[in-house]
């Protein structure tokens, strides 16, 4: 079976207890559309269990966007030559901006690890697509952290910016594609629609996913074979 979760945010016990919900097995696949660090306190945790399962297809969201850009920076050894540049404004900004969007919790979790651990999760990250097209039953499926901005449907999904991507959000409102459903994360469903607080969001062609877990409302997860919709 094919499954989708998000915007897991540090959640471990939540992640873990999906996982065991539907009974998730080696022949199985996971997507897990981003935002899986920050706010929470286990991203780290979270991800060196993803790594440890091939059948985890991980697709980039802002908040490891930030995360990478930030610990890719740091995570260099202090030189004569560069001790003096090797943080720069730029590299101070993105900081800022990656802890002001909860990303302590992510960064201690980094801290914590050893050398060659530091290394894989920055390696891992590098991994992360930025979407995913697939057909599972004769539905197709696009799957991408936070929206299409600048849409035109002509458009191969190869010509969006990252930005558009990952930080832009949908017009939920709006029917994207008329043939095929638009997954999504990033925009917690009670924003999009009240009455869906806690459920998956599914209207106009598009099912939005993040229920809000670290806002202590639900984990969801959806299965594309069935469009069965689980609950932790
Ligand atoms: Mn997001």
């Amino acid at each position: 079976m094919i499954y989708v979760m998000s915007d897991l945010h540090g959640c471990f016990d939540k992640y873990q207890a999906m996982l065991e919900k539907i009974r998730f097995g080696k022949d199985d696949l996971m997507y897990i559309l981003g935002d899986i660090v920050d706010r929470g306190e286990d991203g780290i945790k979270i991800l060196l269990d993803m790594i440890k399962r091939p059948n985890i297809v991980p697709i980039l969201g802002n908040h490891e966007y930030m995360a990478y850009t930030v610990l890719e920076k740091m995570n260099v050894e202090i030189t004569q030559d560069n001790y003096d540049n090797h943080l720069d404004t730029v590299s101070l900004r993105n900081y800022d901006n990656w802890m002001f969007n909860g990303g302590e919790t992510t960064l201690n979790g980094f801290l914590s690890l050893n050398k060659a651990s530091r290394k894989r999760i920055l390696e891992y990250f590098e991994e992360f697509s930025l979407y995913e097209e697939l057909e599972v039953n004769n539905n197709s499926f696009v799957l991408v952290h936070g929206g299409l901005v600048n849409f035109d449907e002509n458009k191969p999904l190869s010509e969006y910016e990252l930005y558009d991507l990952v930080w832009g959000r949908c017009d939920y409102a709006r029917t994207y594609f008329k043939d095929k459903y638009l997954i999504t994360g990033h925009t917690p469903t009670a924003l999009i629609d009240e009455k869906c607080r806690g459920k998956i969001y599914k209207e106009n062609n598009h099912i939005a996913i993040d229920c809000g877990v670290v806002f202590n409302i639900a984990l969801g997860c959806i299965c594309l074979d069935t469009m069965e919709e689980f609950y932790v």
